[in-house]
């Protein structure tokens, strides 16, 4: 019996240098050390055994089945060392491999031009004035001397809500009303950027949502004077040194007198072509000096205060800037467009 086991000891420990994983090994543990592995009955044959004979066979079994668990133990321990190294190897980072830039978001090209347009009249003194893009029908035209009717409204159609007189702004104008009686009676140098919306047909020059940037002082001895030097000085800031002015008659309900400020072309020079329509003049502006009815309506007194404001686009000097040729490509989300800027 002896002999058996140190025979069956032997051929285990051999098999066990054979096993290569998990899986054999506990096929090996069942085959050997298991319930009825190859040494259960030799631990039950123990009562069959004369008396004397039994201890030091006991003995035998128990050191063999000691030995064959502790090799066990250290083969598994081996094993899963070998296995926990092989799939370290195998998932190990490739630092050779070169890196995945991170796309970097950038500003619009509207926003970007509203910022120049801040930096610009920043440095003339004016704030920036916040108003909503939601507005009444009393602030976009009554207060701005535009009474229902007036044929005037025919230039600024808009969408309107389901509230009764709620639309949204067809410029930015009405933010004037509202620096004014917040402001009253301070003097007032602000600039109000903002969307504006018109049920109009689009084209490649109109949309029907943009930005514009008006702008608004009002104090006791302001004249067309202060007026024409902001514009100048904006357009040689905006578009180069050597920008020529011109102020043409026109006419909106809330200024008087009202002009439209143009600048020479700056892709001709002045000399005549396709965009400034062969007249050599791009209009940059709408301006004027504040229609005493609407220092009324703000709270000032027309007698004491005067005021100029100017309302301008913010899509249409960038197309010029960029020598970009359709407006609808600022809000059609192309990102081909959007990542040249
Ligand atoms: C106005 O909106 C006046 N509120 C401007 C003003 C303010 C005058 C203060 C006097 C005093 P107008 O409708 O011309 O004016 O628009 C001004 C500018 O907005 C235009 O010169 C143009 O640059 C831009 N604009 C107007 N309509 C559109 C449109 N559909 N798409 C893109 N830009 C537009």
């Amino acid at each position: 019996m002896l002999d058996q086991l140190s025979a069956l000891e032997a051929e285990a420990l051999a098999a066990l240098e054979t096993v290569a994983d998990s899986g054999a090994l506990q096929a090996w543990h069942q085959r050997y050390l298991g319930k009825r592995g190859a040494l259960t009955p030799f631990l039950r044959g123990m009562g069959q055994l004369p008396p004397e004979e039994r201890p030091e066979a006991g003995q035998a079994v128990n050191r063999a089945k000691l030995a064959l668990t502790e090799a066990y133990e250290t083969r598994e321990a081996a094993l899963q060392a070998a296995e926990r190294a092989r799939s370290l190897s195998a998932k190990a980072v490739d630092v050779s491999l070169p890196g995945r830039p991170p796309s970097v978001g950038r500003l619009h090209p509207s926003t970007q031009t509203l910022r120049r347009v801040y930096s610009i009249f920043a440095d003339m003194g004016f704030q920036v004035y916040r108003a909503p893009d939601v507005e009444t029908d009393e602030l976009n035209f009554e207060l701005l001397n535009i009474p229902p009717h007036h044929p005037a409204r025919d230039m600024w159609d808009t969408f309107y809500t389901t509230r009764e007189g709620v639309l949204l702004r067809t410029h930015t104008s009405p933010g004037q009303i509202r620096a004014m009686r917040e402001y009253c009676p301070e003097p007032i140098r602000v600039i109000l950027p903002g969307l504006c919306y018109r049920y109009e047909q689009v084209t490649a020059r109109s949309e029907m949502m943009f930005f514009q940037v008006e702008g608004l002082a009002v104090g006791k001895r302001i004249t067309m004077t202060d007026l024409k030097g902001t514009m100048a000085e904006y357009a040689r800031r905006m578009f180069g040194e050597n920008r020529k002015m011109r102020f043409r008659a026109s006419h909106f309900p809330f200024t008087e007198p009202s002009v439209e400020v143009d600048m020479d072309c700056i892709l001709c020079e002045g000399k005549g072509c396709r965009v400034c329509k062969y007249t050599g003049w791009l209009e940059i502006s709408g301006a004027g000096m504040v229609h005493p009815v609407v220092l009324r309506n703000g709270g000032y007194d027309p007698a004491v205060y005067s005021g100029f404001a100017f309302g301008m686009g913010v899509e249409r000097p960038a197309m010029l800037v960029h020598g970009i040729d359709d407006i609808r490509y600022f809000f059609g989300n192309d990102m081909r467009f959007l990542r040249q800027f």
